[in-house]
């Protein structure tokens, strides 16, 4: 449990961070406790898995990635069945989680990437991998493609995006989260990632999304997001509200010099369907209204509650 441990403090402090990535790395935490397992049956084994899967859930509640990787994994499990089935299962499945979030990263890639046209200016806020992909790939295709980043306060990951986008040789421009509006008029495409999508279409993603989004929808300019089916929230199907997170104040100033001062810090907020253009995911390019279908194809197992129980 040492390692669990460690896995989800990083994700919890954001050492690790993206939805993606902190996916694939309670995936990879399930893998290691089913390696490491002392249980001597059953029994012992599934609760162990629980104890880890409840762990790595309480680092960040808002990306769904991070339950629908969990969820992935340990679907299912029965004391009834052998303890070295349930091993290979969990270290199967964990795999194979991780294998087919990479592939997703790419495929989105190829397929947002059609949409980006030779000379666009692309707008992208924080740093997500699926909408970095759509936009390295667009370059790559030998597009002459320029890219705009936001800061992204108080983390920075705008920094993140810069250095990868320069890394790939994208031409880019950092720019504090207040001038979006400022500078949409220079911009021809958003395109942003995802923590989390309702059934309704709307997209929670990282603080200042939204009013990019407003921003864009003012200045008509094309509004995509980028995101891996397994950022889609199965049970905001049956009503839940997805939890935005709010985290320490501290990130955003050093409190003790402010005596008396309440600072708030959510760090994601919601942006409505209707500021939404297009969803581009591994499965194909879809409108918001769609969400839905997406989930009832991509979550038939998970709809009505675990069969784990976890
Ligand atoms: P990928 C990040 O959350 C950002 O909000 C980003 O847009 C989203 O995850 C998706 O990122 P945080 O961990 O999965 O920085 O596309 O809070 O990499």
């Amino acid at each position: 449990m040492r390692e669990v441990r460690k896995i989800a403090s990083d994700i919890k402090t954001m050492r690790v961070r993206g939805a993606g990535k902190i996916a694939r790395e309670a995936a990879r935490a399930l893998a290691i406790v089913a390696e490491r397992s002392k249980a001597r049956n059953s029994e012992e084994f599934i609760r162990e898995i629980s104890e880890a899967s409840r762990l790595l859930l309480s680092t960040r509640p808002t990306a769904v990635s991070l339950s629908n990787a969990i969820q992935f994994v340990v679907r299912g499990l029965k004391k009834e069945e052998d303890l070295s089935v349930l091993r290979t299962t969990v270290r199967n499945r964990a795999e194979e989680f991780i294998k087919s979030s990479l592939e997703a990263v790419k495929r989105i890639g190829e397929i947002g990437a059609k949409r980006l046209r030779d000379g666009d200016v692309v707008l992208t806020h924080c740093n997500s991998q699926a909408a970095l992909s759509v936009i390295i790939t667009a370059f790559k295709q030998g597009k002459k493609i320029e890219a705009f980043v936001t800061e992204s306060r108080p983390r920075l990951q705008g920094w993140l995006s810069a250095r990868q986008l320069l890394a790939a040789g994208v031409p880019t421009t950092m720019i504090v989260d207040s001038a979006v509006r400022f500078i949409m008029k220079e911009i021809d495409k958003v395109i942003v990632g995802a923590d989390s999508i309702a059934s309704n279409g709307a997209v929670v993603n990282k603080i200042g999304t939204s009013q990019i989004a407003l921003a864009a929808h003012e200045a008509r300019v094309l509004f995509f997001v980028a995101a891996e089916t397994y950022k889609f929230h199965p049970r905001t199907l049956i009503g839940e509200l997805i939890e935005i997170e709010e985290r320490d104040p501290e990130e955003v100033i050093d409190i003790k010099k402010f005596p008396g001062l309440k600072v708030r810090n959510p760090a994601f907020d919601i942006t409505p369907p209707e500021y939404v253009d297009l969803i581009i995911t591994e499965r194909g390019i879809i409108p918001p209204s769609a969400a839905y279908s997406v989930m009832k194809e991509v979550f038939g197992w998970e709809l009505f509650g675990s069969s784990s129980g976890i």
